[in-house]
């Protein structure tokens, strides 16, 4: 079996190393969520638009879970996305979430649920970082009849729920979880949130469910940005602290600084029986792309205004780019190489 959880890994040829030879997984996560930036920037570029800001302020915390915590399945949907399989239906026998591209459903592996999805840009480029879908199905990307949609629903790549109506997903990943439970799957339940859905209340009915049902088998990661559509946080609706708001509701929580794989795994460890786990990832919109910083406050969409501002973040793209991995696809043999972990070889129904 293949996983991204290193308990899993065949140490002999996986991932990278340390120089006394044991598993460098944090080195891993940190090529895989450079490889997300750049190919995010590539594309915004290409298409004059795109979530960069949520690929600068999220990288490390999406590389670190499918790299290194999420205990997942080989890819068990096609490299290259199918075209959108139309409504589930009892005349739509075919049809298939985009699940697929976590592994297959199975009691003792985890299960994903991505609930931002206008940030779907940067998980089908973290799919593709790690493996998990072939550098060409970008090129479907926000196309008429694609299942690569602009904002994720529940047949696009990496997605299990529709939750463009934001702070849904949450309710819906708890509930899987419990049934779970209740057919005492060992597999775990990762969600993934954005911080502007903490400003919406089902996210706290839900954390107040799971806390009376003793749901413990969810681990939310949040993205922690300070910025939501209309700007920063503190000009819209503050919301901190998320992790006392949480704790009040049931919920056990923990801070930590977003970039850091490490602290989001030590934080991933400690859990607590009967209670979710809410991780606080606090993350800079501008990490690793800092000219975007000169925008100034709204970075929700970005979208370069003259031709000039573009030629500089190309030279950004270019810098970025020098030491290796292409974003365009060039190297892609080398990009789902087993190195780059958590995957298992992209593609093909096993
Ligand atoms: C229920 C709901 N309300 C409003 C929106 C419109 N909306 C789309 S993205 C967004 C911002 C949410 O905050 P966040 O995800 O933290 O923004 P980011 O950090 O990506 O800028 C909003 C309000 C929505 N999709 N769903
Ligand atoms: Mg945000």
């Amino acid at each position: 079996m293949t996983t991204g959880n290193p308990t899993n890994q065949d140490p002999g040829t996986r991932g990278a190393r340390s120089p006394d030879g044991r598993p460098d997984w944090p080195a891993d996560v940190r090529r895989v969520a450079l490889g997300i930036r750049r190919r995010v920037l590539d594309h915004t570029l290409r298409n004059n638009g795109g979530y960069l800001s949520q690929a600068c302020s999220s990288a490390d915390a999406l590389a670190t879970l499918y790299v290194h915590l999420m205990k997942l399945g080989q890819s068990v949907a096609p490299a290259v996305p199918l075209p959108f399989p139309g409504v589930p239906g009892p005349d739509n026998p075919g049809y298939s979430t985009g699940a697929g591209y976590n592994g297959p459903h199975e009691p003792g592996l985890d299960r994903f649920f991505f609930s931002p999805v206008h940030y779907a840009l940067v998980l089908y480029s973290t799919l593709i970082e790690v493996g998990r879908m072939a550098p060409e199905g970008l090129a479907q990307f926000n196309r008429d009849g694609s299942s690569v949609e602009l904002i994720g629903a529940e047949h696009s790549p990496g997605h299990e729920v529709t939750a463009g109506s934001l702070a849904q997903c949450l309710s819906q990943a708890a509930g899987v979880a419990m049934a779970r439970k209740l057919k005492g799957d060992t597999g775990h339940n990762w969600v993934f949130m954005s911080d502007g859905e903490f400003q919406e209340g089902q996210t706290f009915e839900a954390i107040a469910a799971m806390a009376w049902h003793k749901i413990d088998n969810v681990t939310v990661l949040v993205d922690a940005n300070a910025q939501q559509c209309d700007g920063a946080m503190s000009t819209v609706m503050e919301i901190d602290p998320i992790a006392e708001r949480v704790r009040a509701f049931g919920g056990t929580a923990a801070d930590v600084d977003g970039h850091d794989p490490e602290a989001i795994a030590a934080a991933a460890s400690a859990r607590v029986p009967g209670k979710p786990l809410v991780i606080v990832c606090h993350t800079d919109p501008c990490r690793g792309i800092p000219l975007l910083a000169t925008r100034g406050e709204k970075l929700h969409y970005v979208r370069f205004k003259s031709a000039q501002e573009e030629a500089v973040f190309r030279a950004v793209l270019s810098e970025m780019t020098q030491d290796g991995n292409r974003p365009d696809g060039a190297d892609a043999a080398a990009l789902s190489s087993p190195a780059v972990l958590g995957a298992g070889k992209p593609g093909g129904r096993e």
